[in-house]
């Protein structure tokens, strides 16, 4: 049997840009959106991505190994198209803190994108930085030491991707490199204020000198992404080698849609995304809902739903009639809120149930299910509560709270930051334990009994055998 040649840049002969850009999270999503962006930028020459793992090094290792050129593996409904993408020119161990800072304090890097999932934010139910989150604490105590620290005192370590960002951010203020931008691109809404506040709140661990520093130069842009990504797998890995006829350890598989939407300043510039298709805007919010609400809320409704009806995928999912008009009805919901002009609700709804049904593209529930706490506070609760103020029920989106509940009741083997607190919660019975888990998502909603009421009504309504729910 004939072994196809490694992909690498002698095979590939791509041009390797001057790092300009570090980015936090080197997964599939960063490597189908802001580098497929950054590659088709005219000016990509001039902009190349350093980009750190998160809490393992295997990315970086793999990507290393193959000068960091990878497989673009566009997925449409009628068939595959590949692409090399080598705007990622650095990968790197996140833990590797030397590497991090020198790269932050150096007068060429503009920009730091971070792709570090919605839990990695540290927020608390209402939404403000939370010092008690996971790995917080420990790091708020790293930069405090670092903060101090002179010659001979070992360097601390911070652990978690802003806390690591912070102490990089530090290094930037003494080289005198002066403002950068840092780019939240992670499912939050307004998640460059997010990024804002968790950043200057790990950086009070450090002193006032430093958040000080960076409320005057440090510029955090707010961003709406958009690309399925699902993760990679072995079959995909064989269909490059024999399609492309190189090896390739680390393809990513996407739909060909994409949209990036942006709002902010780049003190130090960047890429002209926009003429790869990126749109800039002043006011992000209307699309930033659309996109939050309509699409990532009907994924995590179809995440709940399908599982519990016995479905592995968004496709098999949307296709089962009970799945598909829970998600017409809370799309229903949504849309009142979404009343800005240009924003074509109608035709994103129809663009979504296409993109949704491309059964080629196998966007695994699992994978969505993970992190419901953080993500269902972004996706259901603001539907909710604006539904409630307009004199209207909510069911549409309550009803996504309670596949959730049902879903935590009957599948252990969930992912979420406040797992134990789900684990204690679901020890309790009916209307206490609805409430109690309500709370993990938002303590207004919890308190008040007319919406734990709906919620406890809607629970039991996906089960395997269950008919479509009739609409409320
Ligand atoms: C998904 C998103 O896993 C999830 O929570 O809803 O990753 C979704 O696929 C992307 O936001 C699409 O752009």
């Amino acid at each position: 049997m004939n072994v196809p040649p490694a992909l690498n840049r002698s095979l590939k002969p791509l041009p390797k840009a001057p790092v300009r850009m570090v980015h936090l999270g080197l997964g599939a999503f960063h490597r189908s959106h802001q580098a497929w962006y950054t590659q088709h930028a005219p000016d990509a020459a001039e902009w190349g991505i350093a980009a750190f793992t998160g809490r393992r090094p295997d990315a970086a290792e793999v990507l290393s190994a193959q000068d960091c050129l990878y497989t673009l593996v566009e997925r449409s409904a009628g068939g595959d198209s590949f692409e090399v993408i080598g705007s990622i020119v650095e990968a790197v161990d996140g833990a590797d803190l030397t590497r991090l800072c020198e790269l932050v304090a150096a007068k060429e890097t503009a920009i730091v994108t971070l792709t570090i999932t919605e839990a990695a934010y540290g927020l608390a139910a209402d939404g403000t930085f939370d010092a008690g989150a996971p790995g917080v604490a420990e790091d708020l105590r790293a930069l405090s030491a670092a903060a101090s620290g002179g010659p001979g005192v070992e360097r601390p370590a911070p652990g978690t991707p802003l806390g690591r960002l912070v102490l990089a951010l530090a290094g930037r203020r003494d080289s005198g490199a002066g403002p950068i931008a840092v780019v939240s691109c992670d499912n939050l809404s307004a998640n460059g204020e997010v990024a804002r506040r968790a950043v200057l709140g790990l950086a009070s661990g450090w002193g006032s000198g430093l958040t000080q520093w960076i409320e005057g130069n440090v510029s955090f842009v707010s961003t709406s992404v958009d690309r399925i990504t699902p993760r990679t797998t072995e079959e995909d890995i064989a269909e490059v080698a024999e399609q492309c006829g190189y090896s390739d350890g680390s393809p990513v598989v996407a739909e060909p849609f994409r949209n990036w939407v942006l709002s902010g300043d780049f003190p130090a510039g960047r890429p002209r995304w926009e003429d790869a298709g990126a749109v800039v805007v002043d006011d992000i919010e209307p699309y930033e809902n659309r996109k939050l609400w309509l699409l990532n809320g009907s994924h995590s409704i179809l995440a709940y739903a399908g599982q519990l009806r016995g479905h592995a995928t968004v496709a098999d999912a949307l296709a089962d009639p009970a799945c598909r008009q829970a998600v017409e009805d809370f799309w229903d919901e949504a849309a009142h809120h979404l009343q800005a002009a240009g924003l074509d609700i109608p035709a994103y709804r129809q663009a979504l149930l296409e993109r949704f049904g491309n059964a080629r593209i196998a966007h695994r529930l699992a994978q969505i299910a993970a992190d419901a706490t953080t993500k269902l506070r972004m996706r259901a609760v603001p539907v909710l509560t604006a539904e409630r103020a307009s004199g209207r029920t909510g069911s549409g989106a309550a009803l996504m709270l309670a596949a959730w509940i049902d879903y935590v009741a009957v599948n252990g083997d969930f992912q979420d930051p406040l797992a134990s607190e789900i684990r204690a919660a679901n020890e309790l019975e009916g209307t206490e334990r609805v409430q109690a888990l309500l709370r993990l998502v938002s303590a207004e909603i919890a308190e008040d009994s007319s919406v734990v009421s709906l919620v406890s009504g809607l629970c039991g309504t996906f089960t395997a055998k269950s008919a479509a729910p009739t609409p409320l």
